[in-house]
């Protein structure tokens, strides 16, 4: 019984993957800048326009707005070029904040 413990745990580490390998932080860009929503910003990556490029989508936390950043290159290295806001009905997207 006291060897099982070990067993247990060899076992678990045999199964498991490789490590994850980290990389250092870098800023999302769009147009070249440092894309910047203040505070919690809240992305999201969902190819919009049926492209096949993921695009990001990104809740602001003031005013709650949306932000659609499209990729106007491919997944591998994504390219934005500035953002449009969401909108419904001609109006944007407003989302409860705060
Ligand atoms: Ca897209």
């Amino acid at each position: 019984m006291r060897a099982a413990c070990p067993v247990a745990l060899l076992a678990a580490f045999a199964v498991a993957a490789s490590p994850p390998i980290y990389q250092s932080p870098s800023f999302v860009l769009s147009d070249g800048t440092a894309i910047d929503v203040s505070y919690y910003g809240s992305p999201c990556v969902y190819d919009w326009d049926g492209d096949g490029a993921k695009d990001l989508i990104l809740g602001e936390f003031d005013y709650g707005k949306i932000r659609l950043y499209l990729n106007v290159w491919n997944n591998p290295a994504p390219v934005f070029e500035g953002f449009t806001y969401m909108q419904a009905d001609g109006a944007d997207i407003s989302l409860p904040y705060g």
